[in-house]
């Protein structure tokens, strides 16, 4: 048929094989394949075609690869549309994964069978689309409007059982051979004369969806998935389901689905798709290096990021033992992991059985003694280099050789920590993100002698224990909190400036941050930044410099914590409210400062706030701190939620235009001074050669 695609005559059915590694994505020489070899059956001696995967998984959908390109012949629904028209039963055989299009192809089949570990799902809300190929038409024909609009706003795979359950699927499969027994069930249909199936002819009755559930949904979606326009997308369609013929929903789909390939927000979250994917990779590290067997970790402190760490550890069945000071602190930690998968069981996302089975795994200790067994310890204590040293020291003691030592600090110097150690090859940074539990990211820290298997094998656990890595060089607040600096510090200044705390949270939540800068810090407490500011020395004499926090803090204000910072908080509720005390006090501090204060347009807060951090990512990239610009964007995207619909502050900065984003820290440098504004090499390199982050991180390879 083509070289991916396969068809065999096997007992009277036609067996079509795709064979596509390693997802076996819808590429052109696929969806020909299944094109002629549909059309081949038609005439042969087949009573019935089963169509399967090799490899891992049933199709996982569309080639993403090919989004942007000129298309190329035969478009999916071409392909679907022969598949339903079969003179003969077609029956999909799913294993692995059908994702999106994968999906599609099994739904315009006549009946689909899985073995019990598949999943289906149209994950393509997750790329910024919608389902092109009738997923958002054949869906809710199946399952109803409300369960469909779950599924394709949600884009979570959805388990065999369940979708059996649902109707997507018709038969579940014993064991494992799936092409086997896809012909077995195959010749069952067969000979009990079977009809041929469409979903299409399905009808929706217009009277089981309320008057305001499209209205009411869009509404909801919008709060949700700010920023994002494929899900009203999806609401459109699913209401042409409803309304219009089959043919037609299909037609408004298929205008819908273009709009969505073709807009900045899908580009920006294929980008952090394949970014996710590439930051994983090292660079001068082969794929295959042997790693480093990691079956029982320590946890070094069982507060808030001890605890949540461990859990990360226990949810993926990986003993733990917590190594905490005292009893008393011991008793704590594990109160605050208990309470922590209480929430999940409450909410009826975990049964308690499950609970007890992962509390189970954590064990406590006050001993070093007892941790000499383990392949991979945490440290996780507060911010102290000494301290962190001490520690050092006693775990190179007390662990077996070969142990993996990791600090989970975020500031601190990995090699001043390893140098602490015997063993500086075994030592790593793996910076979590609070609550560890839940933010995904895991920035790994290369110190300068660790060893390439540890690095290895820390990647590894990372994406074991669901976090996406993204690795770092050693310096201050590697690559996430450094970049930081400048965006928090800007943010304070505008205040000076001429705006309200409200305008530039406001700014930032417009664009799609999930909580402004100001906000966010009354959030963690403005008084940790006070006293982190307090313990540098590298820091301007500017009076202006964090002016208003550092007033705050003196003045009581500590943030939600006590009742007020840059806003006041509702007791009962914590919901924040401008606070004309603070707005008054804001002024009378820029009158004493001599800062003549202005209007400032959205525009303005938008590129005072994020062009710092972009000038820092350049300059972290020119120190090769990070790999890629896309790690950056990685980072940015899964520790401190900027709008994946944005594909993080690197893709943001080629989105506008290098030059453009240059330009602008050029004026500002002018107007508040080089200490703050000084633009990296990098940036002014790539801005006068017309070139972007993306192309810059070509050029040097992407493996
Ligand atoms: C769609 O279908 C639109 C249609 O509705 C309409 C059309 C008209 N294309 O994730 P992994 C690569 S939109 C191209 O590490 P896992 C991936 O980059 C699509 N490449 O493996 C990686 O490459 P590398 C809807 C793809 O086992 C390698 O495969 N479908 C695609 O952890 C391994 O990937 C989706 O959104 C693709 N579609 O997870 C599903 N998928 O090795 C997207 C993967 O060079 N895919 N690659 O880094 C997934 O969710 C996961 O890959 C999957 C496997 C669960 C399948």
């Amino acid at each position: 048929m083509s070289e991916v695609v396969s068809y065999e005559l096997r007992e009277n059915i036609g067996v079509i094989s795709v064979n596509n590694p390693p997802v076996n994505a819808l590429a052109q020489v696929v969806r020909e394949g299944i094109l002629n070899a549909v059309n081949t059956a038609q005439d042969d001696a087949s009573e019935a075609i089963v169509l399967a995967c090799e490899g891992r998984t049933f199709i996982a959908g569309a080639d993403i690869t090919e989004f942007g390109k000129p298309p190329k012949d035969p478009w999916l629904p071409e392909v679907l549309t022969a598949i339903e028209n079969s003179s003969k039963p077609v029956i999909a055989a799913i294993h692995g994964t059908a994702l999106g299009g994968g999906f599609e192809v099994a739904l315009a089949c006549h009946y689909r069978c899985a073995v019990a570990t598949a999943k289906v799902g149209l994950p393509e809300v997750k790329l910024g689309l919608l389902p092109g190929a009738g997923g958002t038409q054949r869906v809710p024909r199946i399952t109803g409007v409300k369960a469909a609009l779950d599924m394709i706003t949600g884009g979570n795979p959805v388990p065999a059982g369940k979708a059996n359950e649902m109707g997507l699927v018709d038969e579940l499969l014993a064991g494992d051979d799936v092409v086997g027994s896809a012909i077995q069930y195959a010749k069952n249909l067969v000979e009990s004369g079977a009809p041929l199936k469409c979903i299409r002819d399905i009808s929706i009755d217009p009277s089981t969806v309320e008057s305001d559930f499209f209205d009411s949904a869009r509404k909801q979606l919008a709060r949700r998935a700010r920023g994002q326009i494929a899900q009203d997308r999806i609401v459109s369609c699913l209401e042409a389901a409803v309304k219009l013929p089959f043919d037609e929903g299909l037609e408004r789909e298929r205008e819908l689905f273009k709009e969505l390939v073709s807009s900045p927000e899908s580009a920006s979250m294929r980008h952090i798709f394949f970014a996710e994917r590439q930051a994983a990779k090292i660079k001068d590290l082969p794929r295959d290096i042997a790693k480093r067997p990691i079956e029982k970790v320590a946890i070094l402190g069982g507060g808030t990021m001890g605890g949540g760490i461990a859990m990360c550890f226990a949810n993926v069945g990986i003993p733990v033992v917590l190594l905490e000071i005292s009893d008393e602190a011991l008793e704590r930690g594990n109160s605050i992991i208990r309470k922590n998968y209480n929430i999940t069981v409450q909410k009826g996302k975990m049964t308690e059985d499950k609970m007890e089975q992962r509390i189970a795994l954590i064990s406590g200790t006050t001993s070093y003694d007892d941790i000499g067994d383990v392949d991979l310890v945490i440290e996780a204590v507060f911010e102290n280099l000494d301290l962190k040293k001490e520690i050092f020291g006693k775990l190179d003691a007390a662990c077996k050789p070969g142990a993996i030592l990791a600090t989970n600090t975020s500031y601190q110097d990995v090699d001043a920590i390893a140098a602490a150690t015997s063993r500086p090859e075994d030592v790593v940074g793996m910076h979590f993100f609070s609550p560890a539990n839940v933010m995904k990211l895991l920035e790994v820290v290369r110190g300068e002698k660790t060893a390439d298997d540890v690095l290895a094998t820390v990647m590894q656990v990372g994406k074991k224990i669901g976090k996406v890595c993204a690795l770092s060089r050693v310096c201050y607040g590697f690559i996430g909190n450094r970049m930081l600096g400048g965006y928090g510090r800007e943010a304070q200044m505008l205040l000076l400036d001429g705006c309200t705390p409200a305008q530039v949270d406001g700014a930032l939540e417009g664009f799609g941050m999930a909580m402004g800068p100001l906000a966010m810090s009354d959030l963690a407490g403005l008084d940790v930044g006070y006293k982190a500011r307090q313990a540098r020395t590298d820091l301007p004499d500017d009076p202006k410099l964090y002016r208003m926090g550092t007033l705050l803090v003196e003045m009581g204000r500590h943030g939600q914590k006590t009742g007020s910072g840059f806003y006041k908080y509702d007791p009962e509720t914590r919901k924040r409210m401008s606070d004309p005390e603070v707005e008054a006090l804001i002024k009378e501090e820029a009158g004493k400062l001599e800062v003549e204060q202005s209007e400032v347009s959205n525009e303005e807060i938008l590129a005072r706030c994020f062009y710092p951090l972009i000038n820092e990512g350049a300059k972290i990239l020119e120190e090769g701190i990070a790999q890629r610009a896309s790690d950056i964007d990685v980072v940015y995207i899964y520790g401190y939620a900027f709008p994946v619909a944005k594909g993080g502050p690197m893709h943001y900065a080629d989105s506008v235009g290098l030059k453009n984003v240059y330009d602008k820290i050029c004026e500002f440098r002018d107007r508040y001074g080089e200490q703050y504004w000084s633009p990296a090499p990098l940036l002014k390199e790539l801005a006068e050669a017309g070139k972007t982050f993306a192309e810059w991180d070509r050029e040097r390879g992407t493996a």
